[in-house]
């Protein structure tokens, strides 16, 4: 029997009870919109192998290979292998792979033009203490910006690149390096909700389009200090065979990266993009 329940009163749902290999379009519609609602759904004990793993994040939209193309799995281009390879050839640890998702807030994919709707996880193997990952409200994150921050930012663009201003770029070929900025208002109207977020990433963004330099760095902390709200948040604390997936469009995720080192944590991830019709320019 599936069981619903929401994990905070802003964010995150978790889902219980059903078998997603074998789940109906009905049940699917069911915690596709408990997904929309809560941003984050976790689904827990889960037997899924690579191409059934492949096949449920396909229910949401289009897969896409993730940019990182060294941590893609060699055979499927579409998952990405996370904490694997973790240790350098002389030993030493690898901490853009053990790092990975832990440099701060962000959301996935806004270096592309059409960044990606959700990011999936599955926990494969998981340390038996730290390595949680952290989720945010991009919705609270809007409610709790002043009117007049609002305001100013009404229609306004942001530029974004995989790296940032501080040009985090380890993961990326040398070919991939220096792709033009994408460009995307920072408050999105949710394609699917309908609800108005906060679209931003500190770490990936450039500028704020049409303010001085000085202004847009202004801004860029202004929205920094105000994206996490503590009420609208969630802890993930994994488990082998949870499925989680969130909604890039609407949530700030990070990895906690405290675990063991010497431990594995390892999952496979699918980056999944809009559905055509839901793809928002700008
Ligand atoms: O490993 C994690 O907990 C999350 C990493 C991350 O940021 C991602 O997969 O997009
Ligand atoms: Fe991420």
């Amino acid at each position: 029997m599936v069981q619903i329940r929401k994990l905070g009163p802003h964010i995150g749902v978790e889902v219980s009870g059903i078998d997603l290999r074998t789940i109906d379009d009905a049940m699917f519609d069911t915690i596709y919109k408990a997904w929309l609602d809560a941003n984050v759904m976790v689904v827990t004990g889960q037997e899924l192998t690579l191409q059934a793993f492949l096949a449920h994040s396909r229910r949401f939209g289009p897969v896409s290979p993730h940019p990182s193309k060294s941590t893609r799995h060699p055979e499927i281009p579409e998952i990405t292998m996370l904490g694997v390879n973790k240790f350098n050839p002389d030993g030493s640890l690898n901490q853009a792979i053990y790092r990975r998702g832990a440099e701060g807030w962000h959301t996935d994919g806004a270096y592309d033009e059409v960044p990606f709707k959700a990011t999936q996880l599955f926990g494969v193997a998981i340390p038996d203490r730290g390595g949680d990952t952290l989720f945010a409200s991009g919705y609270a994150a809007y409610a709790a910006m002043p009117q007049r921050l609002k305001e100013r930012l009404d229609g306004a663009i942001g530029a974004f690149t995989y790296g940032g201003r501080r040009k985090n770029n380890a993961l990326l070929n040398p070919e991939d390096r220096d792709r033009p900025p994408a460009r995307h208002r920072i408050i999105r109207t949710h394609p699917e909700t309908g609800r108005k977020s906060l679209y931003f990433d500190p770490g990936k963004i450039l500028a704020i389009e049409g303010f001085t330099p000085s202004d847009s760095d202004a801004l860029i902390e202004e929205l920094t200090a105000l994206m996490i709200q503590p009420d609208a948040e969630y802890r993930h604390r994994w488990h082998v065979g949870d499925v989680v997936i969130w909604d890039n469009r609407c949530s700030y995720h990070k990895a906690a990266g405290d675990y063991p080192p010497e431990q594995d944590r390892i999952h496979w991830r699918t980056s999944i993009k809009d559905w055509p019709h839901h793809v928002t320019r700008h």
